[in-house]
Order: structure tokens, then C-alpha cells, then sequence
């Protein structure tokens, strides 16, 4: 059933008394990429960081920006997807990681949602960070891996945080691979998943339209 006719059916529910079920959302993926799949081939690919993300890694964190499949040690990844789409209700990343030669890739970590509002000793700077080696066990000079996150089911952060779906309404997403970690590419693929319908009120119609 179109989007278009399943809402006139909600509207008719909600205006009347018959109880409406049934099925909301496309189910089909909508895909982008940072990067380029080409395992880490030079030349190197731009990262985008929005310009909150660049001046906290330049800044604060005190490292150059890292580009794509860029082999060096201690530079940071920063990248921004604006384009969310909107309707989503589930979000993965993809991305395939390569630590380099640099002794000290033991320590990287990935992170999610860069927060301009973070409060040193406080407040994160993330809306969820990671080591690399809390995800994928060790993480030594050479070691490559391909990880694939879903950002509602993420694997608990020293906070016990699981989730950055809730920060994702401006439809930006950061990025941040720090700092001794070449990044090949990243994949976002967003799903609007298809959920069942059983509304009982109008607030509960709009919701499924948020
Ligand atoms: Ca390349
Ligand atoms: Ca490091
Ligand atoms: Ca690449």
C-alpha cells in the first residue's frame, strides 16, 4: 500500500471509531559512503568533518586531520554525514579499519555524535566512543577488520551508552576514528523499516510519522 493511502486510512481511523492495523515503512535501504571501497588504495579520499568536528580534532584533540585510506600515524578521521534521510527508524554503519605501523593503535577508539555542549571531566565530547579493541578484540600494527555497528543496538561505551538514534534528529551524523587508524571508507545505510500499525489515537498516527 502507498504511504500516501495507508495515512488517508490512519486519518479515517482517527476520525472515526474502526480500529486501523497494518504495516508503515518502505523497508528499503538508502545508502552512502564516505570514501571509497578500494582497500585502501592511494590516492587518498577527503573526509568532511562539519567545521564543530574539525576545530575539536585540530583544537583539542591536537591532531591533523586524517583523510581516507591516509597511512600515517597519530592524525584523527573526522567525518560529517548530513544527508540523513528522513523516515528512518534504523541506521548502520560500515566501515573497514587498518591500524597502521604506529605502536600505539592499542588505544583508538571510533566515536559517534560529536557534542559542541561537552564539558571536560563532565559532559562527553561523544554521544558514544569506543575503543576499537573493546569491538573487535586486539588491535595491533597491521591489524585490519571490517566492523558493521547498528546505532540503536551499540555495544556498551564506558558509559553504558547503546545508542546515538536519539541524537540523529538534526539528520547530521558524526564520525571520528582516533588516531593511529587508517579508515578505508565508511558505509551508512539507513532503513525504514517496515513496523505494525494498531493506533488507537491520532498522537499515536503522528508518531508513526515523526
Ligand atoms: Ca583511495
Ligand atoms: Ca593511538
Ligand atoms: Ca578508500
Amino acid at each position: 500500500m502507498k504511504r500516501g493511502l495507508l495515512l488517508l486510512c490512519l486519518l479515517a481511523f482517527a476520525a472515526g471509531a474502526t480500529q486501523v492495523s497494518g504495516q508503515v515503512g518502505s523497508g528499503r535501504p538508502f545508502v552512502t559512503t564516505a570514501g571509497v571501497d578500494d582497500c585502501f588504495a592511494l590516492p587518498t579520499e577527503p573526509a568532511c568533518p562539519s567545521a564543530e568536528l574539525a576545530t575539536f580534532i585540530l583544537n583539542v584533540l591536537g591532531k591533523p586531520l586524517r583523510a581516507f585510506d591516509e597511512g600515517d600515524g597519530n592524525k584523527t578521521l573526522g567525518h560529517t554525514f548530513n544527508d540523513l534521510p528522513d523516515g528512518y527508524n534504523e541506521i548502520w554503519v560500515t566501515m573497514r579499519l587498518k591500524a597502521s605501523g604506529d605502536p600505539l593503535t592499542y588505544n583508538d577508539t571510533v566515536n559517534f555524535e560529536f557534542n559542541p555542549d561537552w564539558i571536560p571531566g563532565e559532559v562527553s565530547a561523544w554521544g558514544w566512543g569506543l575503543y576499537i579493541s573493546s569491538i573487535v578484540g586486539w588491535w595491533g600494527p597491521g591489524s585490519e577488520t571490517t566492523i558493521t555497528l547498528n546505532l540503536a543496538d551499540l555495544p556498551p561505551d564506558p558509559r553504558g551508552r547503546t545508542s546515538v538514534m536519539n541524537l540523529l534528529e538534526d539528520g547530521m551524523l558524526d564520525v571520528c576514528v582516533d588516531d593511529d587508524t587508517i579508515v578505508d571508507y565508511i558505509m551508512l545505510t539507513s532503513c525504514e523499516v517496515p513496523v505494525d500499525v494498531n493506533a488507537e489515537t491520532w498522537g499515536g498516527v503522528k508518531a508513526l510519522y515523526r
